[in-house]
C-alpha cells in the first residue's frame, strides 16, 4: 500500500491533569506528543512520547494538557534532547535546553533549530509546519539586545546555514511567549508535504519586519494549512508592523479579534471550510492575569462556549503587548 502523505489525520484535546490519565489509555498508541503548560513543575508520563513542560501559570486551573492525536497508530522516536514521534504523515518533536549561559540565547537558537532541520532531513518530513517557542525572561536585555530579539537572530541564522527559504511559503505557523522559569523549550509539527503558508493582509509578514524590531526577522507565517485544518500562528494587536493600543488590553483584543478573522478568511479562500467552533482551540496568553475576566467574556461572546479555550499568564514578545492568540481549527471528525 502506498500511503498518502498529503493526508493528515491531527486532532487535539485539552484536559486537566486529573483527566490526563483515562485520555492516556483512551488514545493509547496514538498520542504525537503533549505540552503541558503548569506554573509547577509536573511528573512526565512515562509512555515515551515527546512531552515538555511549558512554565507557565494557567489562569483557572492548576495545569492544561495540550495532546495531539493521530488517528492512526504513532511510533515514537524518542530521543534526547529532541523526541520524536510519527504517524506515518506528521513527525512531532519537542526539546528542553537548560540555558546555562554558555553562548547565549542566540546560540542556542541556532543549535535547536540546527538540530531540527537536520532531524527533519533525516527522518523525511522536510516541512516545518509548526513551531511553538517558549523561553524565560523573553522582554529582558542581555548584552543590549531584548532576549526575543537575540532569539530571532539565532532562529534566522540557522535558517540560513540550512539553506532553508524565508519566506514563498516556507516559513512555519509559530508563537514566541516568555515563561516564568527554566528551560528554552521548543516543540514543532513537521511534513512529509509542505502546508500552505497563510499571511496577513493587514500586518507585514513577520520575516519582512523592518530592522526596528530587531537585526533578523521572525521566521514564522500568520498560519499553515494543513490537510483541512488551521494552524493559526500566535495573532496579536499589530498593524503593518507596529504595535496599536499600547497598554490598552481590551483595544489590543479588538485589533487581534480583526486579525485572527482576517487570517481566517484568507485560509477560506485557499481551501479552509470548517466553521464549527465545538473544533476550534485557543490558547490565549495574558500578560495580566488581572485581564482575565474582561477577555474571557468578550471571547465568549465571540466564539460562544463550544471553543475550547486556554488562559495562560505569558510575556508577549513585545514589551507593549498584553495579549497573544493562537489557534487550531480542524473538522469534525
Ligand atoms: C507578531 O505578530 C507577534 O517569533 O515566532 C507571534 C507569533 C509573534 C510568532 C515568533 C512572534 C512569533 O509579531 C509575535
Amino acid at each position: 500500500m502506498i500511503s498518502d502523505s498529503s493526508h493528515y489525520s491531527l486532532q487535539l484535546v485539552y484536559v486537566p491533569q486529573e483527566n490526563f490519565a483515562s485520555l492516556l489509555d483512551e488514545y493509547k498508541g496514538r498520542i504525537l506528543g503533549v505540552l503541558i503548560y503548569s506554573a509547577l513543575e509536573p511528573e512526565l508520563p512515562q509512555e515515551g512520547f515527546p512531552c515538555t513542560w511549558v512554565a507557565l501559570p494557567v489562569i483557572g486551573d492548576d495545569a492544561c494538557y495540550e495532546v495531539w492525536i493521530s488517528a492512526r497508530p504513532v511510533t515514537i522516536m524518542g530521543g534526547a534532547p529532541l523526541s520524536l514521534s510519527t504517524d506515518g504523515s506528521i513527525l512531532f518533536g519537542s526539546m528542553a535546553f537548560p540555558e546555562t549561559g554558555a553562548g547565549g540565547l542566540e546560540s542556542m537558537a541556532r543549535s535547536a533549530y540546527s538540530a531540527i532541520f537536520d532531524a527533519l532531513d533525516k527522518e523525511g518530513y522536510p516541512s516545518l509546519l509548526r513551531v511553538w517557542n517558549y523561553f524565560s525572561r523573553i522582554n529582558d536585555e542581555d548584552g543590549g539586545l531584548e532576549r526575543y530579539r537575540e532569539f530571532n537572530v539565532g532562529r534566522h541564522e540557522a535558517f540560513c546555514d540550512k539553506g532553508r527559504a524565508i519566506g514563498g511559503g516556507g516559513v512555519p505557523a509559530a508563537c514566541a511567549l516568555g515563561t516564568r522559569q527554566g528551560d528554552l523549550v521548543i516543540c514543532f509539527l513537521a511534513g512529509k508535504v509542505p502546508g500552505i503558508a497563510i499571511e496577513n493582509p493587514r500586518q507585514t509578514n513577520a520575516y519582512h519586519y523592518p530592522r526596528d524590531f530587531g537585526p533578523k526577522s521572525p521566521t514564522f507565517s500568520r498560519g499553515v494549512l494543513v490537510g483541512d485544518s488551521l494552524i493559526i500562528s500566535g495573532t496579536a494587536s499589530i498593524i503593518g508592523s507596529e504595535t496599536a493600543h499600547p497598554e490598552n488590553v481590551t483595544s489590543q483584543l479588538d485589533e487581534t479579534l480583526e486579525n485572527l478573522r482576517l487570517v481566517i478568511s484568507q485560509a477560506r479562500e485557499r481551501g479552509f471550510a470548517t466553521n464549527d467552533p465545538a473544533q476550534l482551540y485557543l490558547n490565549v496568553y495574558l500578560r495580566y492575569g488581572e485581564d482575565y475576566a474582561s477577555v474571557r467574556s468578550r471571547l465568549d461572546a465571540e466564539f460562544g462556549d463550544t471553543a475550547h479555550i486556554a488562559y495562560l499568564q505569558a510575556d508577549v514578545c513585545r514589551s507593549d503587548l498584553l495579549i497573544e492568540i493562537e489557534a487550531f481549527w480542524m473538522p469534525c471528525r
